[in-house]
């Protein structure tokens, strides 16, 4: 009896300190979250609120005018209406003090795409407090960006199939999608999605909270960016979704806590779905891996809650994925020191160290010799930098090739036409560097160049012969691929546009990829002599 006594005595005991442990937990747990997980200032929302009333009486006004254009009755072309609804990060309720609002303007079968560039647009420029506005009419998803008492906005439009547009309208309902222009199905897919999001998380705040930090750790850690291979905000405001729905009732801390082992865990390629994949009323491809090849090669498929589901991580590559699974990992990592009190949050938010990792780097240089080209250009450059990431990963002694989810600008002031040509091949002189616009002022030959470099690092494969020295590395083959590869674009310019892959050493990267006093030391020195 003393025996089962003891032993009664013994479980009693360790069951209470256990529970003490766990409690102790739950606390640290909570009153972190409560200490370090509120991030990101509340943009005003009061004047964004303005805004957006009045973009929506804008609307209505548009809708009107074109309805009496068209003969409709002052009765009818009233009752036409017109609706707005956001989406992305605002709609979310994660909109930070740089973020656009992302604004879909719903309009009836009378009004024409062509009336929002042709009548719409007009009209906005009237309006007090607007400025910088510029149409995209022909891009994949037709857009109007413009900035309203300073509010940045980006205005997409949508008609259905109705000769009205009621007050209480939602676009929840899949056969609103019927007989509609694929650019509208397209414009009403943000909308629709985060909606979807919203709908399907168990507790709208908690969900908004974690998702604020994760944005803030992917951006902080450089994972953050869609173009370059990784995931960008519908798929971060997904993930976190996933995540919500496992724990119902947890808090943002204990979500946070458990989001990054989970995803370390993950055994991609199994999707992560909010809801089961439905079929729809149209004649659009849904996702489906046993159907279509395209949608078996994504690696990490990350699938949209509306009809028509779709893959929002079709851009992640070996390397990207790679990079991503061990940052789950060193995050989980801090996670878990948090949680006994060996770490703060704030490490969680460290810095990236990209242009400390690698030995090597390959940088892109894209220039031309005028500011609105040069926007373009680079933004064709970048959108076609996960090709060369394709390429490079398929070069024998190459581990991985790492995008930087940034380009850097310069605008750089040139007396002469070999001086352009120099800084076009990256090689930027210290007279070039330090001349100003005033200097060129005036002068025959020369003029300004405008430059976006892109970083990519690459991690070489270590030896296996056991010799010392860097390994011969042969990468001539992807970068020619790359370079044509840009230079089939529809409005590539020869005599107008450059583009150099070159790659150098780490310690020869330049200055502006640090911050100040973030040069390693050692390196410096070396660059001084
Ligand atoms: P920010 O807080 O604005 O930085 P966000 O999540 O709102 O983050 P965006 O405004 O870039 O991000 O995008 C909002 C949505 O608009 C996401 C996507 O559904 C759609 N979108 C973004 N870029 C494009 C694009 N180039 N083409 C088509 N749709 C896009
Ligand atoms: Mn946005
Ligand atoms: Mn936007």
């Amino acid at each position: 009896i003393g025996v089962f006594a003891g032993v009664v005595a013994l479980g009693v005991l360790t069951w209470f300190i256990r529970r003490r442990a766990l409690k102790r937990i739950e606390d640290r747990r909570l009153h972190a979250a409560k200490r370090g997980l509120r991030i990101g200032p509340e943009s005003c929302p009061t004047l964004t609120e303005l805004v957006l009333g009045r973009v929506a009486t804008l609307v209505k006004k548009f809708v009107h005018t074109v309805a009496m254009s068209r003969g409709l009755s002052e009765a009818a072309a009233t009752a036409a209406g017109g609706k707005i609804f956001t989406f992305g990060s605002y709609r979310l309720g994660v909109h930070g003090p740089g973020s656009d609002i992302d604004t879909l303007c719903v309009v009836p079968k009378h009004v024409s795409r062509d009336d929002f560039f042709e009548v719409f647009e007009p009209m906005l420029m009237e309006m007090e407090g607007v400025a910088e506005v510029s149409g995209v009419p022909d891009a994949y998803v037709p857009i109007i960006k413009a900035k309203i008492s300073g509010i940045p906005l980006d205005l997409l439009m949508a008609r259905l199939a109705l000769s009205s547009i009621p007050e209480d309208l939602s676009l929840r309902d899949d056969t609103l999608l019927r007989n509609l222009d694929e650019r509208c199905v397209r414009s009403l897919g943000g909308s629709r999605v985060t909606d979807e999001i919203l709908r399907l998380v168990p507790n709208v705040q908690v969900f908004r909270d974690s998702l604020r930090c994760i944005k803030l750790w992917a951006q902080r850690r450089a994972i953050y960016s869609n173009v370059n291979g990784f995931l960008g905000g519908v798929a971060w405001a997904m993930l976190v979704a996933r995540i919500c729905q496992l724990y119902p009732n947890a808090i943002a801390g204990a979500i946070v806590s458990r989001f990054f082992i989970i995803m370390y865990r993950w055994s991609w390629p199994q999707p992560v779905l909010l809801k089961q994949i439905e079929e729809g009323p149209l004649q659009v491809r849904v996702w489906n891996p046993k159907l279509y090849p395209a949608d078996r090669s994504h690696r990490m498929p990350i699938i949209t809650p509306a009809y028509p589901a779709m893959c929002s991580t079709h851009n992640v590559t070996a390397s990207t994925q790679m990079i991503m699974t061990e940052e789950f990992k060193k995050a989980a990592d801090i996670v878990d020191k948090v949680i006994v009190g060996k770490a703060a949050w704030s490490e969680l938010f460290a810095k990236h160290d990209f242009f400390h990792k690698y030995r090597y780097y390959l940088q892109v240089i894209a220039s031309t010799g005028n500011a609105d080209l040069q926007i373009k250009w680079a933004g064709t450059v970048e959108s076609r930098i996960r090709q060369l990431v394709m390429k490079l990963e398929y070069v024998d002694s190459l581990t991985l090739a790492h995008p930087f989810i940034k380009g850097f600008e310069q605008t750089l002031y040139c007396l002469t036409d070999e001086e352009v040509r120099q800084v076009a091949q990256g090689e930027i002189s210290d007279a070039v560097l330090k001349r100003k616009k005033e200097d060129i002022e005036g002068k025959e030959g020369g003029g300004e160049v405008y430059s976006t470099t892109f970083y990519i690092g690459l991690l070489i494969e270590p030896r296996q012969d056991g010799a010392v020295g860097p390994r011969r590395l042969d990468i001539s083959y992807p970068t020619q691929e790359f370079t044509k590869l840009v230079r089939v674009w529809e409005k590539f310019d020869e005599s107008s546009m450059s583009i150099v892959v070159q790659h150098i050493k780490s310690s020869m990267l330049p200055d502006y990829v640090y911050d100040v006093g973030e040069r390693p030391q050692k390196l410096v020195q070396k660059r001084a002599k």
